[in-house]
């Protein structure tokens, strides 16, 4: 029963999108900063379902993203598999910001560089999201609320554009269903974060039997860099361990691939970690994981701890209950101490 009823809130909202772009003759879908596959997948997969949800020659999509390192190598490799379909993703911040812009993947506009850069611009500019985060809480001027699909219950944003175009009826061909297995696959953790639905969707996803889930994930397969291994060395070298009740909270810092770090941590046996990453001038990033586990049982929730302490780094924290990270400012050191202070509390109730 509660399926239906999210099934049709989700249908009147996407119908509702469909009405208001109709006489929008330039749209501009773009989302976070070092996109990653499931934000690679879900800009040029969107564009595809409205481009035939409107047939109209007359209306432009353009596509703006920067990608992060390793979706630009998947995307290489993507291309050689299916060179029959084009893909262009302007990365320079647009001249012309179209009618609407649509932003997915995220739903913090501080994650969107080009917004930053043309903060002036784009104060009173119209935009919505789509995206599978927790919701940020942000006072956000000109955010048309109204079509915002911000639904953490999917494992994915591609995931969500899938179930849109299923709702407009768009037959999508082999290379974009395997594109969107990728961004499930990888946003899903492999179906280690996932729920019933990501299954079920890859399987449909997967029905028409043109697709081998062995050549999604082979393409997906990634050897990580120099850099890559030296953090992951170096954070593991400097890696202090907190013990609480049986609990390991692993912490450590990096120049880069504090993400990475952090979810390694977890394999290894943490049950919390937090890696930070000093960057220019004061400015730091920290990435958390913790095992589902510990967030099911205690109700840990890391991107609401890490957009909680966001004032005292007068930065921005958000993500999913297992896996979250924060940009902040200043005060790192008394951030990292809030942090860690607001998860032992949780650990000793
Ligand atoms: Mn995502």
């Amino acid at each position: 029963m509660k399926k239906n009823n999210q099934a049709s809130e989700l249908e009147q909202v996407v119908f509702k999108i469909i009405a208001f772009l109709k006489d929008k003759s330039k749209i501009l879908l773009t989302t976070h900063d070092q996109a990653d596959i499931d934000a690679l997948a879900s800009l040029v997969v969107f564009k595809h379902v409205l481009t035939l949800a409107f047939q109209d020659k007359k209306k432009k999509f353009i596509l703006h993203a920067r990608l992060s390192k390793s979706s630009q190598t998947y995307l290489h490799k993507f291309k050689q598999k299916f060179p029959e379909i084009s893909i262009e993703l302007e990365s320079n911040p647009p001249s012309f910001l179209g009618d609407v812009i649509i932003i997915l993947d995220t739903n913090n506009p501080n994650q969107i560089t080009f917004m930053r850069e043309l903060n002036f611009t784009l104060k009173n500019y119209p935009y919505f999201f789509i995206d599978h985060h927790v919701p940020t809480i942000m006072k956000q001027n000109s955010n048309l609320t109204e079509f915002n699909l911000i639904l953490p219950q999917f494992s994915s944003t591609s995931e969500i554009i899938w179930e849109i175009g299923k709702i407009l009826d768009i037959k999508l061909p082999t290379s974009l269903k395997f594109l969107l297995l990728a961004g499930l696959l990888i946003d899903s953790g492999f179906f280690m974060h996932g729920n019933n639905d990501t299954i079920k969707r890859a399987a449909l996803l997967l029905n028409e039997k043109d697709i081998l889930i062995k050549d999604v994930m082979e393409m997906l397969e990634e050897e990580p860099s120099l850099s890559e291994k030296i953090a992951m060395i170096k954070g593991l070298q400097r890696l202090k361990l907190m013990k609480k009740k049986g609990w390991l909270i692993g912490i450590s810092h990096v120049g880069s691939h504090e993400a990475d770090l952090a979810s390694l941590l977890v394999k290894i046996g943490c049950d919390v970690s937090l890696v930070y990453s000093k960057k220019r001038r004061e400015h730091f990033r920290i990435s958390m994981r913790a095992k589902m586990k510990l967030c099911d049982q205690y109700g840990l929730n890391l991107s609401e701890i890490l957009q909680s302490v966001s004032d005292i780094s007068d930065g921005n924290g958000g993500g999913h209950p297992c896996a979250a990270s924060l940009n902040g400012q200043k005060s790192l050191e008394r951030t990292v101490e809030e942090i860690l202070k607001k998860i032992l509390k949780i650990l000793n109730e």
